[in-house]
């Protein structure tokens, strides 16, 4: 089973930390800006956040899925992630 809640961190190396993490149905997950660095959470399938450079953004999945995103700033550099709700 897994968590409820889950945290990806945003540093400076213009990556997800974790890039995939999982969460049961309706949960939590929480990207934490961690460096000083501008990125956003982008996603065709939930509603993602500004451009933030901190502070943290949290979004709530109701139905199990893959759900993917990115920062539109660094998507070319690999700057993508998942979420996993099952
Ligand atoms: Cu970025």
């Amino acid at each position: 089973v897994n968590p409820t809640t889950a945290t990806v961190s945003l540093f400076d190396n213009n990556r997800f930390s974790p890039s995939t993490v999982a969460v049961a149905p309706g949960g939590t997950v929480t990207w934490v800006w961690a460096g000083s660095a501008a990125h956003d959470v982008v996603s065709d399938s939930f509603a993602g956040s500004a451009i933030q450079t901190s502070g943290s953004f949290s979004a709530t999945f109701t139905s199990p899925g893959r759900y993917t995103y990115y920062c539109s700033l660094h998507a070319s550099q690999g700057m993508r992630g998942a979420v996993v709700v099952e």
